[in-house]
């Protein structure tokens, strides 16, 4: 069934302006003409626009607006990052098909990105609310040369080149909380999930997943995040092309990557720096095992952060839940 959906959406696309004509559709088939105008009811509800000529039969008016290759392969200035992209309408969690991905060989900068996720993650198991059409979940694969401990520092890299990319079409300028939330005006707009395959002496792949809020509002979020969670079209009031936002991040991640391997991470840092709301502030950070405060004092060339107690001693915190 799905499968007759998706020919008559190829036809559609495939017709440049001449009708369709639906008793030929169901004669080609071989199904009912009433079938073919329940096929087309289901394609309008995805967003496609069709118009219908009375004896002659549908045209198409617009297509939705996607995130499928197709979509984003035009705005794509990159080398790797992107060149080979697995596109789902609908899956579990791209970060999951990613790994599976990955361990069975995908190429260095492939991306994994659907248009819902059923059971989109985030840290420590924790869901992350991925609504259909609005947003951008994605996961990256990459594949530096580089030893595990410093994988980390790669939710740094994907912080920066996400705000940098938002910033372009946007005009916002996300705020970056340590380790891996965007925030503007306070309120979540990105959550970076970053994830190791590695042995003891080398990375074999990273792969970072990037949920981004775009064209919801508010009311499209789960009751459960909507005091804490923001998307572009909420801060700005324009629509935003999904397509266009995924190209720019993938150009910032390979201009960031690539900035990384040549030269270390202390370019990295300062960038990091410039953009950070945590550096210079007050906070709480919850581990697994134990609660600290103090205040944030820098983060080192590793990407761990320094926290300053109220006795003097500083702490590096490798990964933490941060209240300011
Ligand atoms: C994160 O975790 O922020 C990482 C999120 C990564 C999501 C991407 S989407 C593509 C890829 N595939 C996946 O399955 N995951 C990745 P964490 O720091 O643990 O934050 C999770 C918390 O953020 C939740 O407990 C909620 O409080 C909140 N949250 C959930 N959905 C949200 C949303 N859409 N916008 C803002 N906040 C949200």
């Amino acid at each position: 069934n799905i499968n007759t959906k998706e020919k008559i959406i190829a036809k559609l696309l495939s017709s440049q302006g001449e009708p369709l004509s639906g008793q030929k559709l169901a004669e080609e088939f071989n199904i009912s003409r009433t079938m073919i105008w329940k096929h087309l009811k289901s394609i309008e509800e995805d967003g496609y626009v069709i118009e219908a000529i009375k004896k002659k039969g549908y045209i198409l008016q617009s297509i939705p607006e996607l995130v499928s290759p197709e979509q984003i392969t035009p705005f794509l200035e990159t080398k790797s990052i992107g060149r080979n992209i697995l596109y789902f309408p609908v899956c579990e969690s791209t970060q999951t098909i990613a790994s599976e991905e990955a361990r069975n060989g995908a190429p260095h900068g492939t991306i994994v990105i659907a248009e819902e996720q059923t059971a989109g993650r985030g840290r420590l198991e924790r869901a992350w609310d991925s609504s259909a059409n609005k947003g951008i979940w994605m996961s990256v694969i990459i594949r530096p040369k580089i030893s595990p401990q410093y994988a980390p520092q790669f939710t740094l890299v994907a912080a920066v080149a996400i705000t940098k990319a938002i910033e372009d079409l946007s005009n916002c300028t996300p705020e970056i909380k340590w380790p891996n939330d965007l925030l503007i005006s306070g309120k979540k707009v990105t959550g970076i999930l970053t994830e190791l395959q590695a042995d003891m002496d080398q990375v074999h792949s990273i792969i970072i997943g990037i949920g981004v809020n775009v064209n919801q509002s508010i009311k499209s979020f789960d009751e459960t995040v909507q005091s804490i969670a923001t998307s572009l079209k909420m801060e700005t009031g324009n629509d935003f092309n999904r397509a266009e936002l995924v190209a720019k991040i993938a150009y910032y991640i390979e201009k960031y990557t690539d900035m990384y391997v040549e030269n270390g991470f202390a370019p990295i840092k300062l960038l990091w720096e410039s953009y950070s709301g945590t550096i210079g502030k007050r906070i709480k950070a919850t581990m697994l095992t134990e609660t600290l405060e103090g205040v944030a004092v820098s983060i080192t060339n590793d990407g761990v952060l320094q926290l300053k107690l109220d006795n003097g001693e500083i702490k590096g915190i490798y990964s933490a839940d941060i209240d300011i």
